[in-house]
């Protein structure tokens, strides 16, 4: 058993989680301010959003420097004060780290331009972002390559001398006291080096068949994460794959690769499905029996999970954390979702700092589209909608300044019940000890999906009708009317009955 199998992570995204100083952006002395409120919801663990100093073209997706802190959120103290008090809140941290690129205007370009990747001329290559991924360098007279912004300049990852820097960096934030790292686009390592030009799909979109995803790749991620074994035992490796493959993303979930994958098969979902959801349950098992899910509904890249998928209704938010928190699996809580947070509203573009939001309008407005429909696609395409300044369930506000990111996010909503409904599940996932169990019993009736671990029954209805079981045990969690033996589950609702032995 190793300590991260029984965790609940809780994703901060830094910019908008707390702000210490007024300046309207979130930084690490507002963070230890909040262990408190982290601690009283029951997490175990943190994982930060990238908090180095960047040209935040990318929201610190960017980095300039990887062994210090942006002054946006303070200094190498405040961090070293954060991460003694996340100890002392029995918090283990782990941090995003971005090896894929840097940005632009990190030393290495200029002083190092071996360690990225040229060309003579661009071939057919998209960036993720939109446009060609090549950029000409009159300095080089050569096309440098960037899968993302123009910005986010590709490494080249068959040069020994980054990866030796890429150590250099793990080993740095190992011995300030982080338990682990989520790695960036870990599969974009590598490409071809011999540039062939990706096909597309029938509906015109390229395939990004030689960009990621290349042969070689996972010997450079064996190297990373050996090394940072030898260096921590313990250490907790959480890759992000580019791929919707899940064949793909299990394939890097291995002992000698990362320890857990993020599989946005299952978290990512446009919609409410519950045969799709317990379709990937089921999946899951299938692919990585041996090895563990990673189990989320939000994260920053997506809209969040009260939005997007319970259409605001509050039973169906509180019952995908049930699933989240109950299922086999790490979960990964994203910021707000305890409150009930819904997708931000922007009114106008300045409101909006995402450039794939910005990027989306420009292009709308570039085909004719109107402001104001042009402003509905940047609403629908912008990461912004999950970014949007944290609501505290104690009524505290983010920032007692004027917040980097606008737009709306309504607050009619009860965010101390919805807290207490999160803090309830997480306490009782803690005292009933089922965290390591496998499912005995994994099935979908009707619409509501049922699994057994260790002696436990858990059912999580999402049906708009009461579901209706038959058992002898005792209601462990949530709420069921008995009648002889039967428990009836009503419409949205989970609960947890201890079977009799
Ligand atoms: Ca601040
Ligand atoms: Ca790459």
């Amino acid at each position: 058993m190793r300590w991260f199998e029984k965790s609940v992570f809780y994703e901060v995204y830094m910019k908008s989680f707390c702000d210490g100083n007024a300046d309207g952006f979130g930084d690490f002395i507002g963070l230890k301010e909040r262990l408190p409120y982290l601690r009283e919801l029951g997490v175990t663990g943190l994982w930060l959003t990238p908090f180095y100093p960047s040209m935040q073209v990318d929201n610190g997706y960017d980095v300039s420097d990887y062994m210090n802190v942006d002054p946006i959120y303070g200094t190498m103290a405040d961090f070293r004060d954060f991460m003694t008090a996340a100890k002392q809140n029995g918090m283990a941290v782990i941090i995003d780290i971005v090896l894929n690129h840097t940005a632009i205007n990190h030393s290495w370009f200029k002083a190092h331009p071996e360690y990225y990747v040229w060309k003579e001329a661009p071939n057919n290559w998209e960036s993720f972002f939109g446009g060609s991924a090549f950029t000409y360098s009159a300095e080089q007279n050569a096309y440098y390559y960037h899968s993302f912004a123009k910005e986010q300049v590709d490494l080249n990852w068959t040069k020994p001398a980054v990866m030796q820097e890429a150590k250099q960096i793990l080993q740095f934030w190992l011995e300030e006291g982080v338990a682990g790292f989520r790695f960036d686009v870990i599969n974009n390592l590598t490409v071809d080096t011999t540039f062939p030009d990706n096909p597309f799909d029938e509906l015109g979109e390229m395939i990004h068949k030689f960009d990621r995803n290349q042969p070689g790749v996972q010997a450079v991620i064996a190297e990373l994460a050996s090394f940072c074994r030898a260096c921590k035992p313990d250490v907790f490796l959480v890759g992000e794959i580019s791929s919707d493959d899940l064949n793909e993303i299990a394939s890097y979930s291995r002992n000698d690769l990362l320890d857990v994958t993020f599989n946005f098969n299952f978290g990512s979902i446009e919609k409410l499905a519950v045969t799709k959801i317990f379709d990937e349950l089921v999946r899951m098992e299938e692919v990585i029996p041996e090895r563990l899910p990673t189990l989320f509904f939000g994260s920053h890249d997506m809209g969040r999970l009260m939005s997007r998928l319970a259409n605001e209704n509050r039973s169906v938010a509180k019952l995908l954390a049930f699933l989240m928190l109950t299922a086999r699996g790490i979960p990964f809580i994203y910021n707000g979702e305890e409150v009930g947070m819904r997708n931000q509203v922007f009114g106008a573009i300045h409101e909006l700092r995402d450039i794939q939001g910005m990027q989306a309008y420009h292009l709308a407005l570039q085909d004719g589209a109107s402001e104001q429909s042009a402003l509905e696609v940047a609403n629908q395409k912008t990461r912004d909608v999950g970014r949007g300044p944290m609501l505290f369930a104690d009524g505290k506000s983010f920032s007692e300044g004027k917040p980097w990111i606008l737009g709306r996010n309504e607050t009619d909503l009860d965010k101390l019940e919805m807290f207490r409904y999160y803090k309830r599940l997480l306490e009782f996932r803690g005292q009933a000890g089922f965290q390591t169990e496998a499912y005995k019993k994994l099935v979908l009736e009707e619409d509501a999906i049922q699994y057994v671990r260790g002696r436990y029954l858990f059912v999580a209805n999402f049906g708009e009708t009461d579901f209706s079981i038959k058992k002898s045990g005792k209601l462990a969690f949530g709420e069921a009317m008995q009648s002889e033996n039967y428990f009836i589950v009503s419409p949205f609702s989970g609960v947890v009955i201890e079977l009799e032995a």
